[in-house]
């Protein structure tokens, strides 16, 4: 169902306003200052954050909602990360959880009312070592089994979805075929914080940036409510929902969490011509590629290993991710890289997130999605609305509890998180 607001634009107004200099033109959100106090804050305006709103807002009828953000909405991760959408996870929890966003994905546009440019255009795993291949034959078998529509491919049908790859056997990681997800894809980051954003304004959501959390205050072993740069806050709810930065909010909450904070990087090509219409990943290699509409071939590698919040990475694996890249796609070796930039990413020991209540009363803490959230942040924002409307987690958010690294009770997706850390 599309989110309830009146339509903003006719035609006239299109055509007036491209000859004005946009003089006119209504904003997409408000800009409110804070009120003193809010049914529930939500801390970060990442598209986690502010999906966790919409839905709170739309699904559950709470609307007296802050999204306090430190800096502008999606400029963190959000608008950081190389938007490939997929679901091949191995386990039931996680098959369930992002098979629920890659789908929540297919209709958003609609939902939103909003272009976030969703590009069902297929995602393939590239297996370069014997080991990898069984890893992913099993994947295939597990995703089969949870009702995701995956391929096995061999190496004449990896060629024929990707022609540029190289698939001479005698190479150093010869392409031994690959995982196919065709419903995976990639979607427009910034459009998916932007497209929640808008919607949850209209449903009165006060989305306030320039914002940053500094204190959490607790009474009796209850959250009630935060100090800012823009002033205290009360709230009777707080969720938490800031990736890298999640181990800051949780100390000042008075409890830890287990997570490392590392960077993560990607960069892009010069614009060239259409010649890759799938996202391509080859981990063993440490690499992976799509092609923008724009034409600049979007790069990624591994993490840096070591923790930081410089929001960069390091030189060494822009070159360790091109030079991999280069023998399994050998029509990259003479394309020049425009531009690299980093993200810092949250990440747990089983690879898997954390979507919780706390050891603080109405604190709730939605993070540990490494360098794998984005194809979650439909999925992620609808069960932690739940989880803080109903104060416990819905069953799809179940299993990713805190409990579980006191109970042993891991969800290894080391293989499916993709990348390397
Ligand atoms: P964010 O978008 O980081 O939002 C958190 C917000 O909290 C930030 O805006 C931050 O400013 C704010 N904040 C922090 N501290 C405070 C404070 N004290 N007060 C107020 N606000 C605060 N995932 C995929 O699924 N596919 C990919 O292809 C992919 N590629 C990636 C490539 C890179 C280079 C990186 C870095 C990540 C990638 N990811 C990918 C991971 C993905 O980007 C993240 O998992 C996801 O974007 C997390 O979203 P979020 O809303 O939780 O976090
Ligand atoms: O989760 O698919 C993913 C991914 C690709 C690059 C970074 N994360």
């Amino acid at each position: 169902m599309a989110a309830k607001r009146k339509p903003r634009y006719s035609i006239f107004s299109l055509a007036r306003n491209s000859m004005s200099h946009h003089q006119g033109w209504e904003k997409a959100w408000r800009s409110p200052d804070p009120k003193p106090e809010y049914d529930v804050v939500i801390v970060g305006a990442g598209g986690h954050g502010l999906a966790t709103a919409y839905y709170l807002a739309k699904n559950h009828g709470i609307t007296n909602i802050a999204v306090v953000e430190k800096g502008w909405l999606g400029g963190g991760n959000t608008g950081r990360n190389t938007t490939i959408i997929r679901s091949n996870y191995l386990q039931d929890s996680s098959a369930a959880l992002f098979e629920l966003s890659r789908s929540l994905f297919e209709t958003l546009s609609q939902e939103l009312n909003y272009n976030i440019m969703f590009s069902p255009r297929g995602v393939l795993m590239l297996a370069q070592t014997e080991h990898e291949k069984r890893a992913w034959q099993r994947t295939h078998h597990a995703t089969r089994l949870n009702d995701i529509y995956t391929e096995w491919a061999d190496t004449k049908r990896v060629k024929e979805i990707c022609p540029i790859i190289n698939t001479d056997p005698g190479a150093r990681f010869p392409v031994l075929g690959g995982l196919w997800q065709p419903r995976g894809g990639t979607a427009r980051h910034d459009a998916v914080a932007w497209g929640y954003a808008r919607a949850a304004d209209d449903l009165g959501v006060d989305v306030i940036q320039n914002c940053e959390v500094l204190g959490i205050d607790r009474e009796g072993g209850k959250v009630t409510g935060v100090q800012t740069t823009r002033g205290a806050i009360k709230c009777g709810k707080l969720g938490i929902v800031v990736a890298g930065n999640t181990t800051r909010l949780t100390d000042m909450a008075g409890f830890r969490m287990p997570l490392e904070s590392v960077p993560l990087q990607a960069l892009v090509s010069e614009p060239i011509k259409p010649c890759l219409d799938i996202v391509v990943m080859a981990n063993t290699v440490h690499g992976y590629m799509s092609q923008s509409d724009k034409g600049e071939l979007v790069i990624g590698g591994g993490t840096d290993g070591y923790n930081a919040y410089t929001q960069r990475g390091s030189f060494q694996h822009v070159e360790e991710t091109v030079t991999a890249l280069v023998e399994t796609f050998p029509i990259i070796s003479r394309l020049r890289m425009l531009r690299q930039w980093g993200g810092i990413v949250d990440i747990t020991g089983d690879r898997s997130p954390i979507i919780s209540k706390t050891p603080v009363d109405g604190v709730f803490v939605n993070c540990g999605w490494g360098t794998g959230g984005f194809k979650a942040t439909c999925g992620s924002g609808h069960c932690f609305a739940a989880t803080i409307a109903k104060g416990e987690p819905d069953a799809v958010a179940a299993p990713f509890s805190l409990d579980r690294f006191s109970e042993g009770r891991m969800i290894d997706e080391s293989v499916a998180a993709a990348v390397a850390h």
